[in-house]
């Protein structure tokens, strides 16, 4: 195995998470550059050339001749294929591999994008439309359904053990109530398991990275979303013609 030197491009989301809770769970030695979504950062030349679709997070495997690896999904499966030879967070057997693949997949094309509308619809948009807001939370609450039945009698997705397929779900799941979702009491096996995910110091760990854990924050301290909510509209300034 190739000794890691890894440089993470990241912010404190639910994206940029995934992947500093996968470095910190394998062990992999990292640095970080936090980038400024304030001074449109990932929108910088330089940085394109790292991920060309502008967004965090991204990786630069200096030990591997400067590999860039971009979108979250892709950056958790390149860091086991290369860091986890035991195949802890990505199993070696194909079948259990094809499951956590299936989650990770179900994850990108759905609860993130989903999430993210109903995040951008229930607190950014320009103006309220509420059918999408009916739309995107509905899907994501459909979407945990599903997590919440393949959770019934198991402590973890595939094989009863944490891999990337709880890895990239968890910090979405977790952070419900900051995209206009209050509750998730009616997933109890979800529940149970972001408490379980979130005992693990690793995860804990990840979750601090660049910034201290806005969830955590938010969860002790809700009066203070609404300012974060609104400091977040003045960076962004979402246009009704936005696609974000
Ligand atoms: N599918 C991408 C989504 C990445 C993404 O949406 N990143 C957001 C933060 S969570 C971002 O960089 N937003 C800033 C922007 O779009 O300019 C992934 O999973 O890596």
């Amino acid at each position: 195995m190739t000794t890691p030197d890894i440089t993470l491009y990241t912010a404190g989301t639910p994206n940029g998470v995934k992947v500093s809770i996968v470095l910190e769970e394998l062990g992999i030695p990292y640095k970080v550059k936090e980038i400024s979504f304030k001074d449109e950062e990932q929108k910088q030349p330089w940085f394109l050339k790292i991920n060309p679709n502008g967004k965090i997070p991204a990786i630069t495997d200096h030990s591997r001749g400067d590999f860039n690896v971009f979108e979250s999904g892709a950056i958790m499966i390149y860091l086991c294929e290369h860091y986890d030879p035991e195949g802890k967070l990505l199993p070696k057997d194909p079948d259990s591999r094809s499951q956590v693949i299936q989650w990770i997949m179900f994850q990108m094309g759905g609860i993130g994008p989903m999430q993210g509308q109903a995040g951008h619809f229930n607190n950014y948009a320009p103006e309220e439309i509420p059918y999408a807001i009916k739309r995107y939370t509905e899907e994501t609450k459909r979407l945990y359904s599903v997590l919440n039945n393949a959770l019934e009698g198991k402590e973890y997705l595939v094989d009863n053990k944490f891999t990337l397929a709880d890895a990239i779900s968890f910090p979405w799941v977790r952070a419900h109530f900051l995209t206009g979702i209050s509750s998730i009491d009616e997933f109890p096996n979800l529940k149970t398991w972001i408490e379980r995910i979130y005992a693990r110091p690793a995860v804990k760990k990840g979750l601090n990275v660049p910034t201290p854990d806005k969830v955590q924050e938010f969860t002790e301290h809700p009066e203070k979303l609404d300012e974060f909510v609104k400091n977040a509209r003045g960076f962004f300034k979402f246009t009704s013609t936005d696609k974000k």
